[in-house]
């Protein structure tokens, strides 16, 4: 069969990250090689404080990073609470490569980083992280805000001409976070799912209501059992609604496609965009909400 190759990541910096990944395609790379490339851009990119080391850190001031990487097949690979690590990413897919296991965490998942040479930076916040951790700290009281406004992790999924599927998903998580908090993000069913002989989704958002349900697990289970996409995403952001614990702090976005290369998404307020990108070119695409 053919497929119609397709890539989608999560907000207006995905438009970025797709063009890359599509070159990936283009130049004979596999989709996995796409997915993990694609979001490389948005760790490298000096403007975004909710991936990469220039994001902003946790509340004691330290940057700690979290990525998950799956394919079709089910491999899959994850790091978290990690330190120093210039692409989070690239030690997610080493994860799922070179070690029997699925997750490595802190300390441990830097060792690995330094064991594998990967890129590697002296612990030191970016000027715009630190000028906004320095304002927060005047203002906050030491509590972990959780900005509606402020979430910009990139999820990003795809599928190649032969009908594989891969997914990425990378993130400096919640800014100014416990020390130790681990988000949705690295955690495979719910920041990230993919399964080829269905279909891939991916979150952002606040991640403790996104693990709560399962998100992209969930959505890919709803399109086993026959939904579109976009029904898909609706139900499980019903489903965090339902659930949530602080809605009215609280945005998620899902983000899905399927196999036939449909797609959807949706989120808890106005505002969730995702960039696609498929042979006719690319746009930035608003999701619709459960609040109007
Ligand atoms: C987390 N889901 O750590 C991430 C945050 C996020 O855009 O999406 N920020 O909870």
């Amino acid at each position: 069969a053919q497929f119609k190759p397709q890539i989608l990541s999560t907000w207006n910096h995905g438009m970025a990250a797709n063009d890359k990944a599509w070159e990936v395609l283009g130049s004979g790379g596999t989709i996995l090689d796409a997915v993990e490339q694609g979001v490389m851009v948005t760790e490298n990119d000096l403007r975004n404080l909710s991936v990469g080391l220039q994001g902003l850190p946790d509340r004691e001031g330290i940057v700690t990073l979290d990525a998950s990487i799956m394919k079709g097949d089910g491999s899959c690979g994850a790091v978290a609470f990690v330190r120093q690590v210039k692409h989070p990413i690239s030690l997610a897919r080493k994860v799922m490569e070179k070690t029997p296991h699925v997750m490595i965490v802190g300390e441990g998942a830097r060792q690995f980083a330094l064991s594998e040479g990967v890129p590697m930076e002296e612990e030191k916040l970016s000027p715009n992280a630190k000028e906004a951790y320095n304002r927060w700290k005047e203002e906050a009281n030491y509590q972990p805000i959780i900005n509606i406004e402020n979430h910009d992790t990139i999820g990003m999924i795809g599928l190649d001409k032969d009908g594989s599927m891969a997914g990425s998903c990378t993130t400096s998580g919640l800014a100014y976070k416990m020390h130790g908090r681990v988000g949705d993000s690295p955690i495979i069913g719910a920041g990230l799912f993919v399964d080829d002989t269905v279909g891939a989704a991916t979150a952002t958002g606040l991640g403790e209501e996104v693990i709560r349900i399962c998100g992209a697990f969930l959505i890919v289970e709803l399109m086993r059992q026959g939904r579109t996409p976009q029904e898909a995403c609706e139900e499980a952001v019903k489903r965090a609604v339902a659930k949530s614990k602080d809605l009215d702090n609280t945005q998620i976005g899902f983000l899905a496609m399927n196999k036939e290369g449909s797609f959807g998404a949706h989120a808890i307020r106005p505002g969730f965009n995702f960039a696609q990108h498929h042979q006719n070119g690319s746009e930035l695409v608003d999701s619709g909400s459960w609040f109007k």
